[in-house]
């Protein structure tokens, strides 16, 4: 009898992966790489706690750029109603409502191709207040200019938050308006701003799995890796081009989530956007192949995340809960 590849669950140094070697993870028989993926998970996390973080939209709509997914996007009809920046008061009071609920991290999302000058102080006032409640900063404002970076770390922003989507070679079949280069240029600026980076990609895109392992050599390459990886399934919207697409195995997206965790141990994963789609077995399956964050609150952006009482009595359920807050 032929025996199966005993897991070895060694210390994955930092270092620059191969998209094949990626390949080679995903191709693991399933049991095998979910042993591996929390075997590494445990070096380094306690396995019954979860990160929360909560978003808010503090401008909706209208945006300039051609993101393929995006029901925020001026290109196409999506029915979402456009709303420019919000009041400080309305978003400090919205991330009071996250701290008692138990959050830890407040995100603040704005539908731009990236922010205009004027728009700074109003957000870096956001962060100054929402920090102040003792909460982790994060904001994701699009691509940033020479100087924002400098100008949000000095207000109070721990993280920012910049995905690249997907892999290198499929970008261009999702957007049109921007390089995946660009992508890289604004984490650059965010990394020597001394800025903690959240970056992560969208599954479900009609990507390949070598284009998965592609965008998650990607993010596990740089140096060092994001210290928090959102792995988002896509939320399909009517209206917009990705409307439509083949939907994805949910075992596949389980597999993404494991490679994430053998290839980034020491970041936060976090189970993204597309969980109101997603049955709770499903989401315990992510939880063990090493998922260790989710978004926490009743809307992610401009579509729906599970109610916070249903999360709170699955992660009981699961015998989960809320890590504590990492000091800034
Ligand atoms: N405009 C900024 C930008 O694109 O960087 C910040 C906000 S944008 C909505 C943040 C991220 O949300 C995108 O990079 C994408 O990964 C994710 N996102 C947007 N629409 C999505 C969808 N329909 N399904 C899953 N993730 C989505
Ligand atoms: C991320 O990776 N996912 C979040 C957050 N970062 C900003 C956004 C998900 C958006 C899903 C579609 C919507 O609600 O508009
Ligand atoms: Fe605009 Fe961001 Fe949506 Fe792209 S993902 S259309 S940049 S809001």
């Amino acid at each position: 009898m032929v025996k199966a590849a005993v897991a070895q669950p060694i210390e994955m140094s930092q270092r620059e992966w191969r998209v094949a070697e990626l390949e080679a993870l995903f191709e693991l028989p399933f049991n095998e790489l979910l042993f591996r993926a929390q075997s590494v998970h445990r070096q380094h996390f306690d396995p019954t706690e979860v990160q929360l973080s909560t978003l808010i939209s503090i401008k909706t709509g209208g945006c300039s750029e051609d993101c393929g997914y995006c029901p925020q996007s001026a290109h196409y009809d999506t029915g979402v109603e456009k709303q420019g920046l919000l009041p400080v008061e309305q978003v400090v009071a919205a991330a009071k409502a996250a701290k008692a609920n138990g959050a830890t991290r407040f995100c603040m999302g704005a539908a731009w191709r990236g922010p205009k000058q004027k728009d700074i102080e109003p957000v870096a006032q956001m962060i100054r207040e929402v920090r102040a409640l003792g909460l982790e900063t994060c904001a994701t404002l699009g691509m940033l200019q020479e100087g924002q970076a400098e100008e949000l770390r000095q207000a109070g922003l721990d993280y920012y938050n910049h995905n690249i989507d997907t892999a290198p070679e499929f970008y261009g079949n999702i957007i049109s308006t921007r390089e995946f280069e660009d992508r890289l240029e604004t984490l650059r600026k965010v990394r020597n701003a001394g800025i903690h980076v959240c970056s992560g990609g969208i599954i479900g895109m009609g990507e390949s799995r070598t284009q998965r392992a592609g965008m998650l050599a990607a993010l596990a390459s740089m140096t060092p890796p994001p210290e928090s990886v959102p792995i988002n399934q896509l939320v399909q919207v009517e209206g917009t081009p990705l409307h439509g697409t083949e939907q994805l195995d949910p075992l596949e997206f389980v597999r993404t989530i494991a490679v994430a965790r053998i290839t980034m141990p020491t970041s936060y994963v976090r189970l993204s956007a597309g969980r109101q789609q997603m049955a709770e077995h499903l989401q315990a399956m992510c939880f063990f192949a090493g998922a260790n964050s989710i978004f926490y609150g009743d809307k992610l952006l401009t579509t729906g995340n599970p109610e916070v009482e249903r999360d709170q009595a699955l992660l009981q359920k699961l015998g989960m809960h809320p890590s504590m807050q990492a000091s800034h």
